[in-house]
C-alpha cells in the first residue's frame, strides 16, 4: 500500500495537464462536480486575465475508479487545455523580473524563455487543485472540511472572525469576485486591482485557509519530514507566486510575550464525544499546529502572494539573444490572481491533511480508514 502522494505534468500550452494520484483507499467515492467546482472557482475572481475566458477546465477521469468509485489503483485525472499552441507560440527572449524566466533560461541553456515558462506557468495550480478537490472528498467522509478565502489584497485587508463558522465563511466569499468573507472588504479590493490595472501594474496579497475538525496527532513529532506544518509550508510555499507561509500568529509570535503566544488548555467532559476529545483551547494562536502535529483546534495556515510578474508596463531586462537592455516581454495576463490563489491555497491544504490522515489511519479500503480513526478516538477517550 502506497503512501498518499500525487504528481503533475503539463505544460500551460501543452495539450492538456495530468494528475497522478496514488494512495487512495478503495471505495470511495470521487465526486467529480466537487473537482469541477472547484476548478471553475480557480479560474474565477476579480483581477483575472483573457486566458480564462478561453479555458473551461474540467477533469477526465482516466483510471483508478469503477462505477464512480476508487478501487486503491493509481488514479490519473486529465485537464485538457483549449489554448493548445506550445510548438506555435512566440518565442520570450526578455524575462520577466519575477518570473522563472532568467533562472530557468540559464539553468537548461536556453535563450528563449517559453522552455522554462511553459511548465512555470500557475496554469499548473489547476491541477494542484484537481488533486485537492479529490483528497477533500476523503476529509468529507469524516466531517473534516478546510476553507480557504482571500484575506487581503494590497492594503485591504478583510476583518473574519476566527470563530467564523465552515458555512458561514463560505456564504460570505461566495458572495463577491475577490473571495473576501468580509462584504466591507469588497468595495476597496477591488479598487485595489482597478487601480493596478489602470497602472499597467499587478498586485498581490494573502490568502488563508481554515481546516475544521481536524482530530489531534496529525503528522508527527518523530520525523521532520512527517511533521505536519513543515508538509504545510512545502506544499503552501511551493505555489507560485508564494513568498512566504504562516501558521497561526506565524511572525506576530515575536512581538509578544510566550504567555500572550501560546494557547491554555483546558477540558470539557461535554466535549469529549467530539473530534477534540474534550481538549478545548479558549485561544487558537497556534493554529491547530503544536510539535508537528494537528492538536484538535482548527488548523489556519496563510500565504503571501506576491504581485504577478508579467507586468503590462514591463520593467527593466535583458535581451537574452543580445545582451542589451530592454524592457521585458508582455503577453496578456491577470492582474490580480489572489481570489484563484485563495482556492488553490484551499485545496493543497487539504491534500496535506488527507496524506497525514492516511499515514495516521492507515488502509486498503475506506472502511478500515474510518475503523482506525474510531478506534483511536476511543482509545484517546480510555486514558482516563
Ligand atoms: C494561468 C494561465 C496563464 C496565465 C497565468 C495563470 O495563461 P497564459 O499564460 O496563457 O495567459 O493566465 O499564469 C501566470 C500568472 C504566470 O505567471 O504564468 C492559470 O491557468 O491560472
Amino acid at each position: 500500500m502506497s503512501q498518499l502522494d500525487y504528481r503533475t505534468a503539463g505544460e500551460s500550452h501543452g495539450r492538456a495537464l495530468t494528475i497522478l494520484v496514488e494512495g487512495l483507499p478503495a471505495g470511495l467515492r470521487v465526486e467529480v462536480e466537487r473537482i469541477n467546482h472547484e476548478l471553475h472557482r480557480r479560474q474565477g475572481g476579480y483581477g483575472r486575465g483573457g486566458r480564462m475566458r478561453i479555458e473551461k477546465d474540467a477533469v477526465e477521469l482516466h483510471s483508478g475508479v469503477r462505477r464512480g468509485v476508487t478501487i486503491g489503483s493509481p488514479l490519473v485525472m486529465q485537464i485538457a487545455n483549449r489554448d493548445v499552441r506550445i510548438d506555435d507560440a512566440p518565442p520570450i527572449h526578455r524575462p520577466r523580473p519575477g518570473h522563472a524566466d532568467l533562472a530557468g533560461s540559464l539553468k537548461w541553456l536556453a535563450t528563449d524563455c517559453r522552455e522554462t515558462l511553459e511548465r512555470a506557468s500557475a496554469r499548473e495550480t489547476a491541477a494542484r487543485v484537481a488533486a485537492g478537490a479529490l483528497a477533500a472528498g476523503l476529509l468529507a467522509e469524516f466531517g473534516v472540511r478546510c476553507v480557504g478565502f482571500v484575506s487581503s489584497i494590497g492594503t485591504a485587508a478583510a476583518h473574519v472572525a476566527d470563530t467564523a463558522a465552515p458555512d458561514e465563511l463560505i456564504a460570505a466569499r461566495d458572495a463577491n469576485e475577490v473571495y473576501a468573507p468580509d462584504p466591507a472588504a469588497v468595495e476597496p479590493m477591488v479598487a485595489a486591482i482597478r487601480a493596478a490595472k489602470q497602472s499597467g501594474d499587478t498586485i498581490g496579497g494573502i490568502v488563508e485557509a481554515r481546516v475544521f475538525n481536524a482530530p489531534p496527532g496529525l503528522g508527527s513529532c518523530m520525523r521532520w519530514q512527517d511533521k505536519l506544518d513543515g508538509r504545510l509550508m512545502q506544499a503552501v510555499g511551493s505555489i507560485q507566486a508564494i513568498k512566504g507561509v504562516e501558521i497561526g500568529l506565524g511572525f506576530d509570535a515575536t512581538r509578544r510575550p510566550g504567555s500572550q503566544v501560546h494557547d491554555a488548555i483546558h477540558f470539557d467532559a461535554v466535549q469529549r464525544g467530539g473530534h477534540n476529545l474534550g481538549f478545548v483551547r479558549p485561544t487558537n494562536r497556534a493554529g491547530g499546529l503544536e510539535g508537528g502535529m494537528s492538536n484538535g483546534a482548527t488548523v489556519v495556515v496563510r500565504a503571501a502572494m506576491k504581485p504577478i510578474s508579467t507586468l503590462m508596463q514591463g520593467m527593466d531586462s535583458v535581451d537574452l539573444q543580445t545582451l542589451q537592455p530592454q524592457r521585458s516581454d508582455y503577453e496578456r495576463s491577470d492582474v490580480c490572481a489572489v481570489p484563484a490563489a485563495s482556492v488553490v491555497l484551499e485545496n493543497v491544504v487539504a491534500f496535506e491533511i488527507a496524506r497525514a490522515w492516511l499515514a495516521k489511519f492507515a488502509g486498503d479500503t475506506l472502511g478500515e480508514v474510518k475503523a482506525a480513526y474510531e478506534h483511536y478516538l476511543a482509545a484517546v477517550r480510555g486514558l482516563a
